[in-house]
């Protein structure tokens, strides 16, 4: 049944090119359709808009699971089809992890993108110890067992994980290499094959989202695994760092789909230095936006996966100390500058998509005297909405801050990023998140929000108290 809704959205998408071009016309602006989720606007256009999920998160967090269902149209493991999760020992599968996201997708109408089959990382001890024929058959008994475990279920598999290393392009020299040689990367794509006919086989890997000597080395191995009928997909992991998408990035993708491959973004993140400012969000909602544009405007590309929902859920910190922020949503659950620009990529309905003129854009004057002062901008009202960037300033070192205001009319908060609290009545009362409470002297932060304003009236600015934690 998945399967089925995939074709149906390759054919979806090939309409929506033709008309669009035929018009000479850009999806996100002309056609912004009403769309107010990430999934609605992806399923008009007939791409997956994934995100990968954290098994414990879907047990224990009702808000995270009605986030990831009301948001996204196809979800990714981040952890449970691992090996070492999979197969922990040899011959004994573990598949109940994967079976709850499996039927959490089939409950929500997402499908499953399979990740991942063989890798040098998450691989359990057993495997790592075994070499040749050894190792071999127990790759190809993981990789029948496993497929033919969720077949029908997942649409696409990551056959191989990573298998080119940093070092100018040469296969990485995991102990997969080292066991059987270069010839396992084919043989576990044979032994896919014959697992799962119906499956599309990916190779997936970082930092080849530009044309770069790792990605020239892809693209070899793809035109040989390509004129065996063994490869069906690429897999650009795209984990990128704030201003850097690579320039050459639509270019690289458009030689892998020249192939014949279908391609796919597959664990979009963008990482920023901590404390994020309020510049830093909006350069990374392009970022994201540019992103998901490269994947529209390529008729092959499946979809675009992002790395994890909330900021606090990312692998990056805990591997790249001092960044953070990389995703679409903070710890609130609220969505960050960079939803909006995904959904407009998207042709949802992402709020404005062009600065008004007639409205004013104005500013409070901040209160003076008290241990921290707080201003608010209307920075882009359109006439049922608006959206605001807060700032408070510390007069002193704080270890936290609290913002208060009252809106004088019908103004209320549908979403914010970088505040929490009581945030949706007449009268909002706001603190710090994790990352932007601690203050030296003299330090300011900022956060920001959007109003829905249903009768049409200008975006007032309140005054804001601000109250050191
Ligand atoms: O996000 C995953 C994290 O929870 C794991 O600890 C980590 C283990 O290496 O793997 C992370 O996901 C990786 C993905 O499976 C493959 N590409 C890189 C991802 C980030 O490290």
């Amino acid at each position: 049944m998945l399967l089925t809704r995939q074709r149906r959205r390759a054919v979806i998408a090939g309409v929506v090119t033709v008309a669009t071009a035929a018009l000479g016309l850009g999806l996100s602006t002309q056609f912004a359709s009403a769309q107010t989720t990430l999934r609605g606007a992806a399923d008009d256009i007939g791409i997956d808009i994934g995100v990968a999920v954290n098994d414990s998160l879907l047990q224990n967090n009702q808000a995270y699971r009605e986030l990831v269902a009301r948001e996204f149209n196809s979800v990714t493991a981040e952890n449970v089809m691992k090996m070492e999760s999979v197969q922990p020992s040899q011959g004994q599968f573990n598949f109940a992890p994967g079976d709850r996201l499996v039927n959490f997708a089939q409950q929500n109408d997402m499908s499953v993108y399979g990740h991942t089959l063989v890798w040098h990382s998450q691989s359990p001890d057993w495997v790592e110890n075994l070499s040749g024929t050894a190792l071999r058959q127990a790759m190809e008994n993981h990789i029948t067992t496993t497929m033919n475990h969720w077949e029908g279920d997942i649409f696409a598999w990551d056959v191989v994980n990573e298998v080119v290393g940093d070092n100018n392009g040469q296969l990485r020299d995991s102990f997969w290499l080292q066991g059987m040689g270069e010839n396992y990367i084919r043989w576990a794509f044979e032994a896919a094959r014959a697992a799962d006919p119906n499956a599309d086989l990916y190779m997936n890997d970082y930092s080849i989202d530009g044309v770069n000597a790792k990605s020239d080395r892809y693209y070899q191995i793809a035109q040989d695994l390509v004129a065996r009928d063994l490869l069906d997909g690429m897999g650009f992991q795209a984990h990128l760092i704030l201003g850097q998408v690579p320039g050459t990035m639509e270019q690289n993708l458009q030689r892998f789909a020249d192939l014949g491959l279908k391609v796919r973004i597959t664990e979009l993140d963008v990482r920023i230095q901590m404390p994020a400012s309020q510049q830093e969000l909006e350069q990374q909602a392009q970022d994201f936006q540019r992103v998901v544009e490269i994947c529209t405007n390529i008729a092959d590309c499946s979809g675009v996966t992002v790395w994890g929902v909330r900021d606090g859920d990312s692998w990056v910190p805990d591997v790249f100390e001092g960044y953070g922020a990389p995703l679409l949503f903070n710890d609130n659950n609220q969505p960050k500058p960079a939803y909006h620009a995904v959904l407009e990529a998207l042709g949802g309905d992402g709020g404005p998509t062009t600065p008004p003129t007639s409205d004013p854009v104005t500013t409070t004057p901040p209160p003076t005297g008290s241990g921290c002062t707080a201003t608010l901008t209307v920075q882009s009202p359109w006439n049922t909405g608006a959206t605001y960037a807060g700032t408070v300033k510390a007069n002193q070192s704080l270890s936290g801050w609290t913002v208060t205001w009252t809106w004088p009319g019908s103004e209320r908060i549908s979403n914010a990023w970088s505040i929490q609290g009581t945030l949706s009545g007449a009268t909002v009362t706001a603190s710090n998140v994790g990352y932007n409470g601690t203050l030296s002297a003299g330090q300011s932060t900022s956060f920001g929000f959007n109003i829905t304003k249903p009768d049409g009236s200008t975006a007032s600015v309140p005054t804001v108290t601000c109250t050191p934690a």
